[in-house]
């Protein structure tokens, strides 16, 4: 039994244990993975659940039934969700290259559709899935670091807040409007992701960008490039607002800092 977990891991526990299809059992699995502690002692609880997981996976899928895994690719993923024409692929296209279908015809969109958007330098994944809510799609929401709802009205905005409650989607999310400006939209959606950009300044004095959680340390960074520069580091120089700091392991660095480490 995991230690530490939060009460919604045995809520989501109990809905595992009274599910009565395959797709429910794996919803409440996915949202208990979520939601377990991860730390040392954990580990063996979530080896077994992750084998859980993927044992019922693969049964539904002998089953006949449909799943659509996406494979995530950039630093974040954010799901677009929204009631049919609302403008999801508007959204979608307005933020990457990616050239969806858009039309006044409802239900337009019947798979994912998937682009990449721009940030500063980093990459974040978007993924427009059908307003038609099956549970391979809700899975996709699931699995999403964040989700954007696009919805044209307070009516709009409550029916998908319904449609993610009785899903167990509890990802963080945000309310977009397709006609907000684009620098806006992008501002909005990097927001809820928690993440800064730090840029990694080599041998050449390129920068390249690159994606941190809040909080991150020089530790974080280092071991980000390479796991062998913790052994050898000596120390960071930091260029911060026009600023330079030397910094050691356990500092923290700030969105915007362009970091130049320095090894033994
Ligand atoms: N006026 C207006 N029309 C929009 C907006 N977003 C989408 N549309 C139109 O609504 C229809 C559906 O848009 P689409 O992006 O395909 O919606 P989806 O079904 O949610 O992907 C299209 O005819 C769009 O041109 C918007 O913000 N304002
Ligand atoms: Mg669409």
């Amino acid at each position: 039994m995991p230690v530490n977990a939060p009460m919604e891991y045995y809520k989501a526990e109990e809905r595992f244990k009274s599910a009565k299809s395959k797709e429910d059992k794996i919803a409440a699995l996915e949202e208990m993975i979520r939601l377990l502690p991860r730390h040392h002692g954990s580990e063996n609880a979530h080896a077994q659940l992750t084998a859980r997981l993927a044992k019922l996976k693969k049964e539904s899928e002998k089953k006949g039934a449909r799943r659509m895994g996406i494979k995530k690719e950039g630093d974040a993923q954010v799901c677009i969700m929204g009631l049919a024409n609302a403008g999801k692929s508007t959204l979608l296209s307005k933020l990457t290259e990616a050239k969806p279908k858009i039309s006044a015809t409802p239900y337009t969109t019947t798979k994912p559709e998937i682009g990449m958007m721009d940030y500063r330098g980093v990459k974040v994944q978007l993924v427009e899935i059908p307003s038609t809510f099956d549970p391979e799609y809700m899975s996709i929401a699931r699995g999403s670091d964040a989700i954007a709802i696009v919805a044209n009205s307070d009516k709009e905005r409550e029916i998908i807040e319904s449609v993610l409650k009785n899903n167990y989607i509890r990802q963080k999310r945000v309310h977009v409007e397709p006609e907000e400006s684009q620098s806006m939209l992008k501002e909005k959606l990097w927001g809820m992701l928690g993440l800064m950009v730090v840029y990694t300044k080599g041998k050449d004095k390129r920068l390249s960008p690159m994606a941190l959680d809040l909080g991150s340390t020089v530790k974080d960074f280092a071991e980000r490039i390479h796991k062998d520069f913790i052994a050898n580091f000596r120390f960071a120089r930091i260029a911060r607002r026009g600023r330079m700091i030397q910094a050691g392991l356990s500092y923290k660095l700030q969105d915007g800092d362009a970091v130049e480490l320095h090894l033994k």
